[in-house]
């Protein structure tokens, strides 16, 4: 075996896009892959280690997410005992997200190689440098996009390439995944419909935003250009899902799939008739998109739910975040949506901006009181590493306490001049009743969910919180 791909997570999350495009280049480029599937339950830092220590990869490479980068650093050193001389490369959000830092991040000696951004291109360069057996040369180390590495003492870190036309890529190598295992994972989301399963099942039809939210990481992962796949490719991969591994219902993990308006009716067109519903409640929608002959079309093809990422109630916050948007702009597009036909609609908030105050909130409350979607996700706010607010607010000196390694949005943040962590916790909750608190909106969920799906919701929220208290 040459190269091990996983992505160490303290919950399950579904088969990774990114791992299966990475296990695709390496693939072509000659080289024996494997993606393990190391979120918790199914995997441990021993139990990974132990495999390993038979099938002696000679390169481990790890996805990074922020929340997990604590069980990442588990996974690195059970690996180091378990294989000596094994090179173990990182890549992925967290990675992107603090550059060179990373070294740090995972203990000097931890890691030999990262990446910052895709690596479709890179990794497999470096992967058959390294199996050359002798010391990689610097002239080929030099011309990897996004590769971060040592040089004589220092850390270098390339510049970071995108690669142009998505299908040069091909499609991600769906093989490697066990479905089955997601397919029996008892899981309920309402954004299906009430039938079984979440999303644990993505896809991608593009990749890049223009936008630059101050909360966001995506242009740095994905660029600001957008690229697509041809609609022909997106719809012989679900055709491909349903068939060879049971898929019938997927989500997008596009940064904004309605962004080029004519592309998405020709995607739309292509992937309708494929048997596979889906959704958009991953990453959202950008509402200023929609219109009403576009979510007919989308409805036609299959697509099930979407999320509108309305952040905020109050001009002032949405400013901060720079949503060049106002409150009477996201109620135009919830009009355009009702009347193009059913629909789930959900939408998100973030709680606890930098610079909210609580003037803020009470609009925000305002406009979640009177808004007509089916459901409402409240986050509060989370510095992640790399985002253009966090690096403002270390600039300012107003960051007092370091992102814990397992943090969520759950958890307030302490910063200089914002809520304090005991109005965002109010805050948070009071958000929840004032939406949740109208009979009609719960009667309208509870008819969503029916008997079955209660049942499942509750036993997910109870898996949830046990994983928790194991952390
Ligand atoms: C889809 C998505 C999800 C899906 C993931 C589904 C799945 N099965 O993968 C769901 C809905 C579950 C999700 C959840 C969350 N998400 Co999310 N998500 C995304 C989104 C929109 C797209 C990710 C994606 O699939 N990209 C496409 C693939 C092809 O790219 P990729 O995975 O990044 O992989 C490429 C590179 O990163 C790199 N790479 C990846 N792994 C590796 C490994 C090695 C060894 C190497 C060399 C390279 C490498 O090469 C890959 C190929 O080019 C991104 C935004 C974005 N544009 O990235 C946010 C994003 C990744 N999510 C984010 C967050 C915060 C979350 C949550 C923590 C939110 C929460 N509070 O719950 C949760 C929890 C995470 C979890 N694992 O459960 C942040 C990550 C921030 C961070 N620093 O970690 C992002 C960047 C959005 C943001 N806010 O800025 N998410
Ligand atoms: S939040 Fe959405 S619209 Fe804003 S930068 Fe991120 S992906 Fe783009």
């Amino acid at each position: 075996m040459d190269v091990v791909l996983g992505c160490p997570f303290p919950r399950p999350y579904g088969i990774d896009l990114g791992l299966g495009y990475l296990a695709t280049a390496l693939r072509r480029n000659g080289l024996a892959v494997e993606i393990e599937d190391l979120c918790r339950p199914f995997s441990s830092p021993k139990s990974f280690a132990a495999k390993v220590a038979v099938s002696r990869p000679k390169v481990v490479g790890f996805k990074v997410w922020t929340p997990a980068l604590g069980l990442v650093r588990k996974y690195v050193r059970a690996v180091r005992e378990a294989v000596p001389g094994v090179q173990l490369i990182v890549g992925g959000p967290h990675v992107t997200a603090v550059g060179r830092g990373v070294f740090e991040d995972i203990s000097s000696g931890g890691i030999d190689y990262a990446f910052r951004g895709e690596a479709e291109e890179g990794l497999p360069v470096l992967v058959r440098e390294v199996l050359r057996g002798k010391s990689p040369r610097k002239n080929v180390l030099q011309g990897i996009p996004g590769l971060i590495w040592r040089d004589e003492g220092r850390v270098r870190s390339n510049s970071q390439s995108f690669v142009e036309n998505l299908d040069d890529l091909g499609s991600p190598a769906w093989d490697l995944f066990d479905f089955d295992r997601y397919h029996n994972l008892k899981s309920y989301s309402l954004s299906r419909g009430g039938t079984s399963g979440i999303s644990w099942f993505h896809v991608q039809a593009t990749r890049g935003c223009p936008n630059h939210c101050t909360y966001c990481l995506a242009p740095r992962l994905a660029g600001s250009r957008l690229r697509k796949h041809s609609p022909g490719v997106l719809a012989s991969q679900l055709e491909n899902l349903r068939k060879s591994h049971g898929v019938t219902h997927v989500a997008f993990a596009d940064d904004n799939l309605t962004q080029d308006r004519e592309y998405a009716l020709s995607l739309f067109s292509k992937i309708g008739g494929t048997g596979v519903s889906w959704d958009c409640t991953s990453n959202g929608v950008d509402f200023r998109t929609i219109d009403r002959e576009l979510v007919k079309a989308m409805i036609s093809a299959g697509c099930t739910a979407i999320t509108f990422g309305v952040e905020s109630g109050s001009e002032h916050v949405l400013k901060l975040m720079n949503r060049n948007y106002s409150p009477k702009d996201v109620k135009r597009a919830i009009r355009e949506v009702r009347a193009a036909g059913n629909l789930w609609l959900e939408s998100f908030f973030i709680i606890g901006f930098p610079g909210e105050t609580s003037r803020d909130i009470l609009d925000t409350l305002h406009l979640v009181a009177t808004l007509d979607v089916d459901q409402a996700n409240f986050n509060l706010f989370t510095p992640w590493p790399g985002i253009p607010i966090t690096r403002k607010l270390q600039r300012e000196g107003k960051l007092s306490e370091v992102l814990p390694s397992q943090a969520w949005y759950e958890k307030p943040t302490k910063y200089k001049g914002s809520l304090s962590p005991w109005q965002q916790g109010l805050y948070f909750v009071g958000a929840h009743v004032v939406f949740y608190s109208r009979p009609s909106r719960l009667l309208r969920i509870l008819h969503k969910l029916g008997l079955k799906g209660v049942i499942v919701g509750v036993d997910l929220v109870l898996l949830n919180v046990f994983l928790k208290a194991r952390d």
